[in-house]
């Protein structure tokens, strides 16, 4: 005898498509037009603070950066959904969650200057720091997703995965672990197409990524990763019922630009593929839509611009003002300082760098 054991099957959810037409009968009823205005702020701002970051590096002024161009829906979508109650778990291309949150915009600079001291989050933006080595934030959202729970404090821990993420074994465990102990853990898979040069379509044969959720045994879904008012419905959604257990959402986003400042992606990407996205930009949209409601035009545009470099020059000169203790790149990883290690830092504070 053979019967069926398990069947199910992943939505795809778009409530605002690229010509900026709402389905109304899925559009939250909190999602007014001054909220899709407050969007759209958000997303320019993030778009700003992020040509900035990629233009300090280019002239020195900064280490590394990781882009976020493109998928500013999935970001800001996803951080406007959370309340203060709930927890935000990043890995390095989440600059966009922390500016809605309110980390201070001067410790984002700090950070990609590479100073530790950047990486200090207030305990009001309620979250980790910046994580780098691929999916070792996710079991560590789920163990903070449980202590949430165990210490009733309500909310629910958001955390963020690329696509190439999710082939680490620690993103299976977090999201198994956090399944059969009803974690309250929102997984948003960003899939931005690439893991730097390996596209989405070599990462695995599967038809999705939501679907990874279905062995853990918990609900998922895919959504228009470019469209802000789908991942905040999502994300809105998964929180309220995070109490019941976690949730997988799959935003599909496309990375505009490279990797990070270390990558080239036109040796392994044809330019033709970024051409196919841009019609899907997630500003543009949200500004038709705008603009013909008489809710937007080019001089708004140009004010928001100007308040937005003011207090991003401000951050940057703040950061650029920063005097780092040579010591303290050390002193923040051991908690007793080896031998071998001492006589560096010794070295290190008699050479001081940064003064
Ligand atoms: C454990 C680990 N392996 C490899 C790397 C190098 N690395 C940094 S980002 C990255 C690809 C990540 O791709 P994805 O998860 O899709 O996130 P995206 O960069 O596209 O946002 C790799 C391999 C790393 N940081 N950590
Ligand atoms: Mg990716």
């Amino acid at each position: 005898m053979i019967k069926e054991a398990f069947s199910t099957s992943i939505n795809y959810m778009q409530v605002m498509d690229e010509q900026g037409n709402i389905d109304q009968q899925l559009l939250p009823k909190d999602v007014d037009d001054s909220k899709i205005l407050e969007m759209y702020k958000w997303m320019s701002f993030a778009r700003q603070l992020d040509a900035k970051a990629l233009s300090l590096q280019r002239q020195g002024r900064a280490v590394t950066y990781a882009p976020l161009v493109g998928e500013e829906a999935t970001q800001i979508g996803s951080a406007m959904a959370m309340g203060q109650n709930d927890f935000f778990v990043p890995n390095f291309r989440q600059h966009g969650v922390f500016l809605v949150r309110r980390l201070p915009l001067y410790a984002i600079f700090l950070y990609w200057k590479g100073f530790e001291e950047g990486s200090v989050v207030g305990k009001d933006v309620n979250a980790l720091p910046y994580i780098v080595p691929v999916s070792t934030q996710l079991p560590h959202a789920t163990g903070i997703a449980l202590a949430q729970k165990y210490r009733k404090t309500g909310g629910a821990v958001v955390t963020y995965v690329g696509d190439g993420g999710t082939s680490e074994g620690n993103f299976y465990e977090a999201i198994n672990f956090a399944g059969i102990m009803k974690a309250p853990l929102v997984m948003i898979i960003e899939n931005n197409g690439w893991a730097i040069s390996e596209p989405r379509s070599e990462q695995t044969a599967a038809q999705t990524l939501a679907q990874k959720a279905v062995a853990a045994g918990i609900p998922s879904i895919q959504v228009d990763g470019n469209d802000v008012i789908s991942v905040y419905k999502a994300t809105k959604d998964a929180i309220s019922k995070a109490a019941d257990g976690p949730i997988v959402i799959e935003c599909i986003t496309y990375r505009m630009s490279m990797h990070t400042t270390a990558d080239d992606p036109s040796k392994y990407r044809p330019q033709a593929d970024v051409e196919a996205w841009k019609p899907k930009d997630p500003l543009l949209r949200v500004r038709n839509y705008l603009a013909k409601k008489g809710l937007w035009d080019d001089a708004k545009e140009s004010t928001l611009s100007e308040e937005h470099l003011k207090e991003i020059d401000a951050a940057v000169d703040e950061a650029e003002k920063f005097k780092a203790d040579p010591k303290s790149m050390f002193q923040n990883l051991y908690s007793f300082i080896p031998d071998t290690l001492k006589e560096e830092m010794d070295a290190a504070a008699a050479a001081n760098f940064w003064q």
